[in-house]
């Protein structure tokens, strides 16, 4: 409970948030929601509130900001910007994804890396946090421009990462042919194969599991808050938003346990397929999206269902969400039409895809909310097995690392349920995951003494 003395306090230290970060938007409401969590919390352990932990660990440990040009097919020169925000090595080397889309900045990266401190801490793995990536639109161009855009990307950021330095993976626009380039070209210019990067094809270093972790993941996280409730998977109707890796392994493995997926997206529109996404609809999906790049319309083309130019899922009936594309994707109007179609739980594929005013809303319902940080950890947590795989230099086996998944995740679960608070008679996850998450990273740095 927030008393309006910590209301207060909460505010200015919002206040100055905003005044050291300005127009930082999405950046602020990610410490916003976590200093909401953690701020009561910290009032019952002066420890933490006298090193001013929460002060230092929004700061990040420092920002590299870098020009990457490159030359297109017509020769023509091409400048974009290149990111790495390294925020915090306290439990370990700074991990975390790449991010190639043109709406990125600054913000995007320092949201993006706090939320990351949080999550690594709960996988249970040493991991401390980063994100980063470029402006650059891999959309429209050849492989031979994604090539030349990787190769001089890595050229500037190989200065700053290192296997027990930084280790990024993959994100929005960065998959696995973005992954190779990038580790192609680190590898030409160190004369060295060490495992610098995760999320590798199978082939050079790479790890079982990892490309289906994140969904999967998300998955699993939703069937432990159901399942704490007496309840499951199995016959629900779920709506997914995207269509690219997330969205297509939460699909996958939705339809393993017995939901049905009725929709899916991507930044033109939704499809919705009352009949539900088939394992041999979703192999169409994957070859439309990862080989042939093309729109998810094409889906309601080829199988004649609905096509929602321009929309997002949540207007479609369901009984779980999982909105997978990107952030603030999911608002409060959207809300509060998911809980009038009876949605009864949520887990967020994304990073922050769903407003504030509208987790609020989902809390107050009490919906099952699943946060980013809690129920998207499967990718970065198999991101930690694929370094540990490599400093051994052994592969675990599939069944083995699903396993593994399976058992990370049900631990962040009930790391969660140990600091949740009520949120009208189901458990607050969202206090408990980011309470669970700072406390490991705060302990840490009380260790270090002041820096
Ligand atoms: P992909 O690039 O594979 O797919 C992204 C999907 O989201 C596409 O369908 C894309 O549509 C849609 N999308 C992206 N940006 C927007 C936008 N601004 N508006 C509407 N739709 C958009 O990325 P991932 O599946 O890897 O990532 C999806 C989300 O999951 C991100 O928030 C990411 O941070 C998060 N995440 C990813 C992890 C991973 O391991 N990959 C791990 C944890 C979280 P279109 O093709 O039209 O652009
Ligand atoms: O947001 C995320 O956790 C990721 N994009 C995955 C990061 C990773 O290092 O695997």
């Amino acid at each position: 409970m927030i008393t309006t003395e910590k209301t207060s306090s909460i505010h200015d230290f919002m206040e100055q948030v905003k005044l050291k970060n300005p127009a930082q938007h999405d950046f602020h409401q990610a410490v916003h929601e976590v200093v909401e969590s953690v701020y009561p919390f910290i009032d019952k352990h002066p420890r933490y509130k006298t090193a001013k932990i929460l002060e230092r660990i929004i700061e990040p440990d420092r920002i590299i900001i870098f020009r990457v040009c490159w030359e297109d097919d017509q020769g023509n020169i091409q400048i974009n910007r290149g990111f790495r925000v390294q925020f915090s090595n306290a439990i370990g080397p700074y991990k975390g994804g790449l991010r190639f889309h043109p709406s990125v900045s600054l913000d995007t990266f320092k949201f993006l890396g706090f939320e990351q401190v949080f999550k690594n801490s709960l996988t249970t793995l040493p991991m401390g946090a980063a994100k980063g990536g470029s402006d650059f639109d891999p959309k429209g161009k050849s492989d031979n421009e994604v090539m030349r855009f990787c190769q001089a990307f890595m050229t500037e950021l190989i200065r700053h990462i290192g296997k027990d330095t930084d280790v990024p993976a993959g994100d929005i626009g960065v998959g696995a042919r973005e992954i190779g380039y990038l580790f192609g070209q680190h590898k030409r210019l160190t004369n060295r194969f060490t495992g610098i990067l995760t999320g590798k094809s199978l082939e050079y270093g790479g790890s079982l599991i990892r490309k289906e972790a994140t969904g999967y993941g998300c998955v699993f996280f939703v069937e432990e808050m159901l399942k704490n409730q007496g309840n499951s998977l199995d016959g629900k109707i779920c709506t997914v938003s995207g269509s690219g890796n997330v969205a297509q392994y939460t699909t996958e493995k939705v339809i393993q346990l017995g939901g049905r997926v009725v929709t899916l997206s991507d930044s033109a529109g939704t499809i919705y397929d009352p009949e539900g996404v088939s394992i041999e609809k979703l192999e169409f999906v994957k070859d439309l999206k990862n080989v042939r790049r093309g729109r998810i319309k094409e889906y309601a083309d080829k199988y004649g269902c609905t096509y929602i130019e321009g929309k997002t899922p949540w207007g479609v009936k369901c009984d779980v969400a999982f909105p997978s594309a990107t952030q603030n994707e999911l608002l409060l109007d959207d809300a509060k039409s998911l809980v009038s179609n009876g949605c009864i739980a949520v887990g967020e594929g994304a990073n922050m895809p769903t407003e504030a005013d509208a987790v609020k809303y989902f809390l107050s319902q009490g919906v099952l909310f699943g946060p980013a940080k809690a129920a998207n950890a499967g990718g970065v947590a198999v991101s930690g097995l694929e370094m540990t795989q490599n400093s051994m230099r052994i592969s675990w086996d599939r069944s083995d690392l699903e396993d593994r998944l399976k058992g990370i995740m049900q631990s962040i679960h009930s790391q969660c349920l140990e600091y949740s608070t009520d949120a009208n008679g189901a458990p607050n996850y969202v206090d408990g995951a980011n309470i669970a998450g700072f406390v490991k990273v705060a302990e840490a740095m009380l260790n270090y003494g002041i820096q």
